[in-house]
């Protein structure tokens, strides 16, 4: 009687096992055999009926068949874990034969190809690089440089003011009078940064772009220095050939003051397109450091002379790449970017 129990209930037992797909339903069919409340249990409860002398035996029955139960739960608990591990292991198999991910490797923009070119051929000359604040008091962007009060330059129609006496700069100058208030000549350094101007966007113009201005200052620095100086520049940047040439102009913080034009490094001066027929592309202005800026700046110019030039990093860019809009430069389009 109690023996064909027994007997069905591990049939029962097993045949649930086989059926069971994972860990939760083996715990289950535990439970619900050999939990409390299970059918072993219930069978262990049902001795009460039994006769005393018989009980021994019936108990040694029903460990039997618990023992044999619990041993395969084990054995099921087993296969399920390698099952589960065995489909883990190809979920996750990877395939070392498919071709790589291809790596995209960003690369500098234009403006910065020419910065780092200029850089070069400045540091190569002994110059020291300095960077300043974008947003500049008007003494160090106009007074210091002997910009008048009434100057054209000093327009709302032209500068970007943040009160009356603090302004986005409109040139990297400051940053050279900052240098001069604070280190002796000799100076040899270039300023490199962006600059601001109320300008409409065009072809040729942006209300934010970059400048790198040059100064040089020591004893018996002449127009000849800024002329070699200069010149070898130019032959750097647009090739050995390169010849310029020097054009009278003004500046507030210069005198004499020139824009220096160079040889079209296209056809070699003899006129195309690229310098409009003209043989000559204008590059950059410069001058000699005018005695009120050194004052200024508490440099004595009876004992010191200096040269300084600005020249602008998109013309650089615009020119050496043959780009023609400078729009461009801003844009980010990837498909441009890539050319470079
Ligand atoms: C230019 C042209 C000529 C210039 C002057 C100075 C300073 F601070 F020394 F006075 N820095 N840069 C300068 C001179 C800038 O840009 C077209």
């Amino acid at each position: 009687m109690i023996k064909d129990t027994l007997d069905k209930i591990r049939q029962e037992a097993l045949a649930k096992m086989e059926e069971a797909g994972d860990m939760d339903r083996l715990n289950e069919i535990r439970v619900a055999y050999l939990g409390k409340k299970g059918e072993l249990t219930k069978v262990l409860k049902g001795m009460r009926d039994v006769a005393p002398e018989d009980r021994p035996k019936i108990g040694q029955m029903v460990n039997g068949t618990r023992a044999e139960i619990e041993q395969k739960l084990e054995d099921a608990k087993k296969t399920i874990a390698s099952r589960e591990r065995e489909r883990r292991m190809r979920a996750e198999k990877i395939d070392v034969t498919l071709p790589a991910k291809r790596i995209r490797v960003g690369h500098s923009h234009p403006n910065t190809i020419a910065l780092e070119e200029v850089e070069r051929i400045f540091t190569g000359m002994g110059y020291q690089v300095v960077e300043g604040p974008e947003v500049e008091t008007d003494y160090y962007n106009f007074e210091a440089l002997n910009i008048p009060a009434n100057h054209p330059a000093k327009d709302e129609q032209d500068t970007f003011y943040i009160t009356k006496d603090i302004l986005l700069r409109t040139q990297t100058s400051g940053v050279q009078v900052h240098v001069m208030e604070q280190q002796k000549p000799p100076i040899r350094m270039i300023a490199p940064g962006r600059v601001f101007r109320a300008d409409e966007v065009d072809a040729t113009h942006s209300p934010s772009f970059h400048q790198i201005e040059g100064l040089v200052i020591d004893k018996d620095i002449t127009f000849a220095d800024l002329k070699g100086t200069l010149a070898e520049f130019a032959r750097q940047l647009f090739g050995p050939d390169t010849k310029v040439k020097f054009r009278p102009h003004h500046f507030p913080f210069t005198e004499p003051s020139a824009e220096m034009d160079v040889t079209c490094f296209k056809c070699g001066g003899k006129g195309c397109r690229m310098c409009k027929g003209e043989g000559w592309i204008e590059i950059l202005g410069c001058g000699m450091v005018h005695p009120n800026v050194l004052r200024m700046s508490g440099i004595d110019p009876e004992e010191y002379t200096g040269f300084a030039f600005g020249v602008g990093l998109e013309r650089i860019a615009l020119l050496k790449y043959e780009i023609d809009d400078m729009r461009l430069l801003y844009e980010n389009d990837i498909r441009f970017l890539n050319q470079f």
